[in-house]
């Protein structure tokens, strides 16, 4: 601990530490206290107990409103050109996402805006997402390509990632996804689009990134070839993480963890088998209920199965233009419990220290812990299940990255 930097308690907030106490899902500790030195977490407790040192340092008055710490999202699209109104009209009137896909749409038309746009329109969108985002009280969020499809346009897509990650306060995670679909150009040779991703795009990405997914699903890409993907990711160092069972079972959940993905994401046709494979891997299982909801799936993931073999269970919003155009990581939780049944408890954890863990960041974050990095979010309600409960109704947010106020006001 340097001495040098300011000490700051946060005095008298029901205190939501994420870190799990017997029955106490959430950690609590009502009129809790968190000190904060810099950019660090320096001690977490009753404010009763706090130790002598802290009694003198500046206070920031709770009145027993909810701290929590930092909201982390971690599977989002937030990087592409125009929107898919279209694709979603024509849902609406019975047409599924994949004959969509297979006809030319979908992901492809978001391609073909993506590639038209520029780097600094491309930039400018996504500045504005995830300015509402952090002001929503997310701190960490990943990012992933998969629109650009070429060398060319993944690299800008990861460029535009990366100041994001310069520019906003948020802490950004970039994730290479370039085996999302296979591109018009190679339509009638898809394991030449997979060569093209092996041999120079995971190359020539591999420092700008820090994980590398695919889409392993019928309209994507099959299990020979998202093997090939992965293994590439790991021989350049990068985590693996995959997009599997979404709308069929092709058992890309299995092979990825058995390669070691840090997460396996979507799910809604794991079997049991699957299930066990991802708990003895460790593997964090991500669910998206977004685009569960906005594609009007049926089948949902196996969250009992889940729960019962201790897979963590993360939560995310996948934010897309197809399948998920959700901004808000609180919503994302809230249909995790109501159309997926965690309990709200297992939901909060989902979007904090369960998120952390799909990042492999939880050495650092997702729970208020003495050590860990000061992102916090002092929310303007009583109970931290407000967060979960409401439905487009949220309290204010005053959220602190590392430290320091980003967005919202802390009086
Ligand atoms: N699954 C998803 O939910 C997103 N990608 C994927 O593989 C959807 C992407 C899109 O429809 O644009
Ligand atoms: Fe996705």
């Amino acid at each position: 601990m340097s001495l040098d930097l300011p000490i700051h308690v946060y005095a008298n907030f029901t205190v939501a530490t994420m870190v799990p106490r017997g029955s106490d899902s959430l950690g609590l500790i009502p009129a809790g206290a968190v000190v904060v030195q810099g950019n660090r977490i320096e001690w977490v407790g009753a404010l009763s107990d706090l130790p002598l040192d802290y009694r003198t340092a500046e206070r920031l008055e709770g009145r027993g409103r909810v701290l929590t710490p930092g909201l982390i999202d971690c599977h989002t699209h937030l990087v592409f050109g125009g929107q898919r109104i279209e694709d979603w009209r024509k849902r609406l009137e019975g047409v599924s996402y994949q004959e969509i896909a297979r006809a030319g749409g979908g992901i492809l038309s978001t391609v073909r805006a993506t590639r038209e746009a520029s780097a600094e329109a491309l930039y400018e969108a996504a500045a504005d997402r995830l300015k509402r985002m952090l002001a929503g009280g997310v701190t960490t969020i990943e990012i992933k390509t998969g629109y650009g499809l070429d060398l060319e346009n993944e690299l800008k897509q990861l460029q535009v990632i990366q100041r994001l990650a310069r520019q906003s306060p948020a802490n950004v995670i970039p994730t290479l996804l370039a085996a999302h679909a296979v591109p018009p150009e190679y339509r009638e040779r898809p394991g030449d689009y997979v060569d093209l991703v092996c041999n120079e795009i995971i190359p020539a990405a591999a420092p700008h990134c820090v994980a590398v997914d695919a889409f392993c699903e019928s309209i994507a890409f099959d299990l020979a070839q998202t093997e090939r993907v992965l293994r590439t990711g790991l021989e350049y160092g990068k985590q693996i993480k995959l997009h599997a069972e979404q709308l069929s079972r092709l058992g890309g959940a299995r092979l990825a963890a058995r390669l070691g993905a840090v997460s396996v994401d979507h799910l809604e046709y794991l079997d049991e088998a699957g299930v066990r494979e991802l708990a003895a891997a460790g593997t964090v299982a991500v669910l998206l209920p977004g685009a569960y909801y906005f594609l009007r799936e049926t089948q949902r993931p196996p969250v009992d199965q889940l729960r019962a073999h201790g897979v963590p269970l993360a939560v995310a919003t996948d934010f897309n233009p197809g399948s998920s155009p959700l901004g808000s990581l609180l919503l994302a939780a809230n249909m995790a419990a109501t159309l997926f049944g965690l309990t709200p408890g297992e939901a909060l954890q989902g979007i904090t220290i369960e998120a952390a863990r799909a990042l492999q960041l939880d050495s650092s974050l997702g729970s208020l812990q003495s050590g860990k990095r000061a992102d916090l979010v002092c929310w303007d309600c009583t109970h931290p299940l407000e967060l979960i409960y409401g439905i487009g109704a949220y309290p204010n947010a005053a959220v602190i990255k590392d430290g320091r106020l980003v967005a919202g006001q802390l009086s």
